[in-house]
């Protein structure tokens, strides 16, 4: 009898433990971003108008991170459940292809006739683009796109000339020795050095950026790699985030890294007197868009389809833009409106807003030109391919020290040395004075 309603009570504390996580999780929505890659506010926001829309409470647990690659091993090695995250391009053809993401369904916004942010601003251009992110299945199925830019290189025009800062070669220009930041992001890095050791045959058409973009073969690996070793000595960091910062305090003269993160470090910078610029290299470079997806882990799809829907209104994506200097993938004319600075040149956006948009004023660094987007492309998933990246990754980045480890370092020998010798003088002369 005893054992029969221990049995019973362990049996009803084990269905009101799920039954109360299944319901607290309802009410709780774990999203999974990039760091300073959202306004402030937007969340609170978010939470009241979810509540607006459909009566219900939300929590959101709001996490972030630097790198796609350790995003994607916590969701494909670690099943974490978050509920919304926001992977570049070639890691969601590589979620879909491994049966890692959730098709969108918009039913739970029809019941609380909400309007579908989505499907109304994604432009024709983000549709296209998310239509070759996989060649086997449609992203668009799956994915929103959140924020899109290219990879070029922010510098400090007091130090380098637009000259040197026009081309690939800069990161292992010896005159901007020590003064040159490496994004810790290997495809992104591995992508452009690849564009710039294959100029010629991309020049005599041997090869289309392209195609470029999948060549994993051993022999661009290596190449690549023997160039970022010979840059190595010269890099004073592999960031993650701080590369923006670190140009705006003049500690770094160049950096390989996002437009995103350019427009941010070319106003805090001008904001403390600093001048800072950002191209993208003459050979050619990366184009990338991140987009909300929800894995197949999600315990909360109804919540997560109204945050990617929110993120998608118009006056939410020009607050995400005009906090952190992306550029946001909404086609909707008021965000193109929001950004027109009469004092500016004017740029051909026509392949993202349309015709009428073929000569407006804004920002460059934050829209660019049809003729910058013409030299950019699509990086695409390298499957088990990608575990060699990696390996040539870790030997760049743990190999040799960087110049500013070499620093530390010699300071520290020579502080050792320094107080070795000291403290022999000390003795001494603590020796002779005993003699005398
Ligand atoms: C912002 C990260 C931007 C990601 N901190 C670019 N793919």
């Amino acid at each position: 009898m005893n054992k029969i309603f221990k049995s019973v009570a362990v049996a009803a504390a084990i269905i009101s433990a799920v039954s109360l996580s299944a319901k607290d999780r309802k009410d709780i929505l774990k999203v999974y971003n990039w760091s300073d890659y959202i306004a402030e506010g937007v969340i609170d926001d978010f939470e009241a108008w979810y509540k607006e829309q459909t009566g219900n409470d939300i929590e959101v647990i709001y996490m972030t991170f630097d790198v796609n690659e350790s995003m994607l091993s916590k969701i494909e090695k670690g099943h974490e459940d978050y509920d919304v995250v926001c992977p570049s391009d070639y890691i969601i053809e590589r979620m879909l292809n491994n049966g890692l993401l959730l098709p969108l369904d918009f039913d739970a916004l029809e019941k609380t006739g909400t309007e579908n942010y989505i499907v109304k601003n994604t432009s024709p251009y983000i549709r296209n683009m998310f239509s070759q992110i996989n060649p086997k299945i449609d992203a668009n199925k799956y994915s929103v796109a959140f924020m899109w830019g290219t990879t070029g290189i922010i510098y400090n025009p007091e130090f380098v000339s637009k000259e040197d800062a026009s081309t690939w070669n800069v990161i292992r220009n010896p005159k901007y020795f020590g003064k040159i930041l490496l994004k810790d992001a290997p495809r992104d890095v591995y992508a452009p050095v690849l564009i710039y050791l294959k100029q010629d045959e991309l020049k005599s058409g041997k090869v289309t950026l392209q195609e470029l973009m999948s060549d994993s073969s051993d022999e661009s690996l290596a190449a690549v790699e023997a160039m970022l070793m010979e840059a190595k000595p010269g890099v004073c960091g592999f960031e993650a985030d701080l590369g923006k910062e670190q140009m705006t305090k003049n500690r770094a003269w160049v950096s390989l890294n996002w437009s995103g993160d350019a427009v941010w470090a070319i106003e805090e910078a001008a904001a403390v007197g600093v001048t800072l610029d950002y191209i993208v290299p003459e050979e050619g470079s990366t184009v990338w868009f991140d987009g909300w997806v929800i894995p197949k882990y999600a315990k909360n799809t109804e919540a997560a389809t109204y945050f990617i829907n929110f993120m998608c209104r118009p006056d939410i994506a020009i607050r995400n833009m005009e906090e952190t200097g992306y550029i946001a993938a909404n086609g909707a004319w008021e965000v193109l409106e929001s950004q027109i600075d009469e004092s500016l040149d004017p740029v051909d956006l026509s392949y993202f807003f349309g015709e009428e948009a073929d000569s407006v004023r804004v920002d460059p660094i934050l829209y660019p030109d049809r003729a910058v987007i013409e030299r950019c492309a699509l990086e695409h998933d390298w499957g088990e391919d990608t575990e060699k990246l990696l390996d040539m990754w870790q030997n760049v980045k743990g190999s040799k020290a960087g110049a500013v480890t070499y620093i530390i370092l010699g300071v520290a020998v020579l502080a050792i040395a320094g107080a070795a010798f000291a403290s022999k003088k000390k003795k001494s002369s603590r020796h002779s004075k005993k003699r005398r």
